[in-house]
């Protein structure tokens, strides 16, 4: 079965609201052009594929995408500069920068207000903070939980690896690779049995292809009809390898046809087109017509652990890195991508669409950056936990007894 992509031109709506006229005509024009993925310049383009959903959105959503796309950017800089010029920090990350745009256009889908019987549930990977902040949570809490502060999302003892905010449905980071599917799979199940109308979407990379939850997971989500979205950021590698090494497929979204799975693959770093493929999978989720599979096509700034190789200061990271022992990704790989940034492209559509002008998204990004940093601010002021705090919340009804503290 052959998958969708998002290289078709999307229908342009005949029956637009007078509010939608600037982007259908910008639509328009992109599709007699041709506009495909190309750089020109300072300034980077979406590959004209804007799809239909996105073009009705409200311009208060669509300057909420760009703030959160900004949210998470400065906030893997922000934490980046921590790690590599404060010597107190004991904070850790996975950096997202650079796939910002998957987790915004995806979280922007789905139900994130509400009792928790009645929201979506996203599950993360390894690489959560980008999907926490776009699901969500609290980045103070955040930020405190990364540095093991007692008043953190999940009281310090959680930090990056066990991040959760269940209050908005963000359940959780995860640091193996793999389970995430299955146990979201269990979500989903249990909103078709209670006949809820909720969605469990779970990101993954492209090391989760070669895990047997992958194709577990998929197998049962089918036979089961179940409301699963899985969004597969192939950000071309695990760790330091290629993803050609664990993986005989060009689009890893091949893979869910041979399990009678809708797919589509997507250009990662246009937030929009992740959006309307997203829209398509809850949309169909919500009416019982069982699970999706998005393939973002995408790609980290930095490393695949922490800040080795950044330089405080400056996005992305393109010195050595002591872990990569088995490959290194080309400086000229990782810059030729940074041309493509989801921060650009998010910018100058919502310019071309008189969203905004260049001042004021100018001004919103700098509101961003100062509201990263006063919550990096107020997290370095929060009490650490203490070891004790480990053993705390293990049973229902208390603590587990300290014994080797005494
Ligand atoms: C079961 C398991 N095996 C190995 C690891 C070590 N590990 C951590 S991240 C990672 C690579 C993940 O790559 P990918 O799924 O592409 O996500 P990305 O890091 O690119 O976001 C590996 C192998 C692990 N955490 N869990
Ligand atoms: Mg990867």
């Amino acid at each position: 079965m052959e998958h969708e992509t998002t290289s078709k031109s999307a229908p342009v709506d005949q029956v637009d609201a007078p509010a939608s006229e600037s982007r259908r005509g910008f639509l328009q024009i992109a599709a007699l052009t041709g506009a495909v993925a190309a750089v020109s310049g300072r300034r980077a383009w979406a590959n004209g594929d804007i799809g239909f959903h996105a073009k009705d959105l409200s311009d208060d959503k669509l300057v909420d995408m760009y703030r959160t796309i900004l949210k998470i950017r400065w906030h893997e800089r922000t934490q980046a500069d921590e790690m590599l010029t404060n010597p107190d920090y004991r904070g850790y990350n996975h950096f997202y920068a650079g796939q910002e745009a998957v987790a915004t256009g995806v979280c922007a889908a789905l139900r994130n207000d509400g009792p928790f019987e009645q929201i979506d549930l996203a599950y993360s990977s390894h690489r959560p903070s980008g999907h926490a902040i776009a699901k969500g949570v609290d980045i103070p809490k955040m930020c405190a939980e990364n540095d093991f502060r007692a008043t953190g999302l999940n009281g310090g003892y959680a930090a990056e690896m066990h991040l959760s905010d269940p209050d908005v449905g963000f359940i959780g980071a995860d640091g193996m690779i793999g389970p995430s599917m299955p146990i979201a799979s269990g979500s989903a199940f249990a909103f078709r049995a209670r006949g809820s109308d909720q969605v469990a979407v779970v990101f993954g990379g492209d090391g989760t292809y070669a895990t047997p939850h992958f194709h577990s997971a998929l197998n049962n989500a089918k036979l089961l009809d179940l409301p699963l979205i899985y969004v597969l950021e192939n950000n071309l590698y695990h760790q330091y390898a290629h993803y050609s090494y664990s993986c005989p497929h060009r689009d890893i979204a091949d893979a869910a046809a041979a399990y009678g799975i809708p797919s589509r693959v997507v250009d990662g770093q246009d937030v929009l087109q992740v959006y309307n493929a997203a829209k398509d999978a809850v949309d169909r989720a919500r009416a019982g017509g069982g699970p999706s599979f998005i393939e973002a096509k995408t790609y980290r700034y930095y490393n695949h652990w922490g800040a080795p190789g950044a330089t405080a200061g400056e996005l992305g990271a393109f010195g050595y890195d002591p872990l990569a022992i088995t490959s290194f990704r080309p400086e000229r790989e990782v810059r030729a991508w940074m041309q493509r940034d989801p921060v650009d492209i998010c910018r100058n559509t919502l310019v071309d669409w008189d969203v905004l002008d260049e001042t004021r998204a100018a001004e919103i990004e700098t509101e961003v950056k100062a509201e990263i940093e006063a919550a990096f601010a107020w997290a370095s002021e929060q009490p650490l936990c203490t070891p004790e705090d480990g053993l705390k919340n293990v049973f229902a009804d208390g603590a587990v007894p300290a014994r080797q503290f005494g």
